[in-house]
């Protein structure tokens, strides 16, 4: 077990250093990431000092360095988990076959999508946070925001790692494009939806890591299954830091839950500096929705194909018995001919709605958590997932409107009623009106609750961020 970094430019386990040209083509790249970084990571907080997690090899006893670090000298690196000896293809056409160590001439395409598209979200979303340390409720959740920025850089340089060594030319092309698009810019956005708008306060950026990282989760385990080697090992090792983000988003929503819950047994929550339960909720409708469309469409020829290819697999694809999936089928909702039927659809064009079926059932034990402190706070009101027809912008209910329960209405009710689900201006308006810094070790702003514990062992008043 080793938790020092190594001091090598580019700290990995893939041995770099015995591939000069990769190894200089990185080099290349390094100081691009680094500019790109400087310009569009956290805004005004480069020169201090931050507690931060550094991965330093991917040993589970022992793969993370604590310290304090000043962002741009992080040691972001490339980890994948270790070859496993005689794996095999664990589902599609070529299950049971020897995985590909190397990019299949025929799947190269398929493949570099996946890749660029996962890799154009990483960066995306610290464009998206870039600003919110300007208004961190506390130094314990300002260096988490900063934990969670460093980390999505460095599952940047694992998708470009895989860009430069498999890919070639345009794999290099690739990777220099991921550090040009911009999150929300109208000429060269990011590929997905969600990262496009904006993170404008810190309800948003924990909705986000609750709602929009937990995508994150699944479409990394599905990849963490693909057949291609060097895709599912590099994705299982991001799958580890991973999991904090989700705690960070699903924590956060939790202390501002309870803050509610406290301030509702005094009066009005807003006129006490809180976020009231219902603004709460319109918030989660936003993310929770923009985070569905990540799954892409219900019925979908690429998740067929990727699946068939053995690129891409299901969540946790050994929990399955079957793993060839020709002739089965998925019992889901449709729309036909305007109405919504209930129908079953060949299993591989379903995959996309498979996974998406998984992710809702995991959001909603996060859902039951938050519902039972606001049960231990003796509120009656809970916390409820919208129906996932409600506010899509992809996939086929997109066409039509909903309601949160998942009933159909026309143009003129959703245009009349919205402002009852979705956040508005005034609610914008109001929950940026309360972000205001707290620096000051151990203190909390007035709309969230302090957390459990703090970080690395750490008591929550330890000075997390250097002045
Ligand atoms: N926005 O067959 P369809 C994370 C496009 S998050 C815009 O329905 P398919 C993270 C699609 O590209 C995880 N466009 O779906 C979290 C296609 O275009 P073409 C990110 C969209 O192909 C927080 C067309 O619509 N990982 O890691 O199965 C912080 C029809 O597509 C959207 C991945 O996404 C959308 N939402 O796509 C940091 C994994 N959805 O081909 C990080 C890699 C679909 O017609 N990507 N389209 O031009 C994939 O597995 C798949 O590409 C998708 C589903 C999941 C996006």
């Amino acid at each position: 077990m080793t938790t020092v970094i190594s001091d090598e430019k580019i700290p990995n386990n893939v041995d770099l250093a015995g591939d000069r040209r990769l190894q200089r083509a990185l080099e290349a790249w390094q100081p691009k990431f680094i500019d790109w970084w400087k310009e569009m990571g956290p805004e005004g907080w480069q020169a201090r000092d931050i507690y931060l997690r550094t991965a330093v090899s991917v040993e589970t006893d022992g793969w993370a360095h604590f310290d304090y670090v000043k962002m741009p000298e992080y040691r972001w690196g490339i980890f994948l988990e270790p070859k496993q000896e005689g794996r095999v293809h664990g589902f599609g056409d070529n299950a049971g076959q020897p995985v590909w160590y190397e990019v299949p001439g025929e799947f190269r395409n398929m493949l570099r999508r996946l890749v660029v598209t996962q890799g154009d979200t990483e960066p995306a979303s610290v464009e998206q946070q870039r600003k919110l340390g300007a208004t961190a409720p506390s130094l314990y959740d300002l260096r988490n925001l900063f934990q969670v920025n460093v980390e999505e850089g460095r599952h940047l340089w694992a998708m470009v790692y895989l860009l430069h060594t498999y890919f070639g030319r345009d794999g290099r092309d690739e990777a220099d494009e991921l550090l040009q698009r911009r999150s929300g810019d109208a000429d060269k956005p990011r590929i997905l939806g969600a990262f496009n708008e904006p993170t404008s306060h810190w309800l948003s950026f924990f909705m986000f890591t609750m709602f929009t990282d937990r995508d994150g989760k699944y479409q990394l385990a599905s990849l963490a299954e693909s057949g291609f080697d060097p895709l599912a090992r590099t994705c299982r090792f991001m799958l580890t830091e991973e999991a904090h983000h989700m705690f960070v988003g699903e924590s956060g929503v939790q202390r501002i839950v309870k803050r509610a819950a406290e301030l509702m047994k005094t009066g009005d929550v807003r006129a006490q500096g809180g976020v009231d339960l219902p603004t709460i909720q319109k918030y989660l409708n936003l993310w929770y929705t923009l985070s569905l469309d990540l799954f892409g469409g219900e019925v979908s020829s690429n998740a067929a194909d990727a699946f068939a290819a053995g690129l891409k697999g299901r969540y946790k694809e050994d929990r399955y018995s079957e793993h060839a999936l020709i002739g089965s089928t998925f019992a889901m909702d449709v729309l036909r001919d305007g109405k919504v039927v209930h129908e079953d659809v060949p299993m591989r064009t379903a995959l996309n709605e498979v996974l998406r079926t998984e992710y809702i059932k995991d959001c909603q034990r996060g859902l039951d958590r938050w519902n039972k402190t606001l049960e231990g706070e003796g509120c009656d009101v809970r916390m409820v997932l919208p129906s996932h027809k409600f506010h899509r912008q992809i996939g086929m209910w997109s066409t039509h409107r909903f309601t949160p329960d998942g009933q159909m209405i026309d143009q003129a009710t959703w245009d009349a009623r919205s402002r009852e689900w979705l956040p508005d201006q005034a609610d914008e308006d109001f929950v940026k009106s309360l972000m205001k810094a707290v620096y000051e070790p151990g203190k909390m702003a007035s709309w969230i609750a302090p957390p459990i514990k703090g970080i690395n062992g750490l008591p929550e008043t330890f000075e997390y961020v250097r002045p």
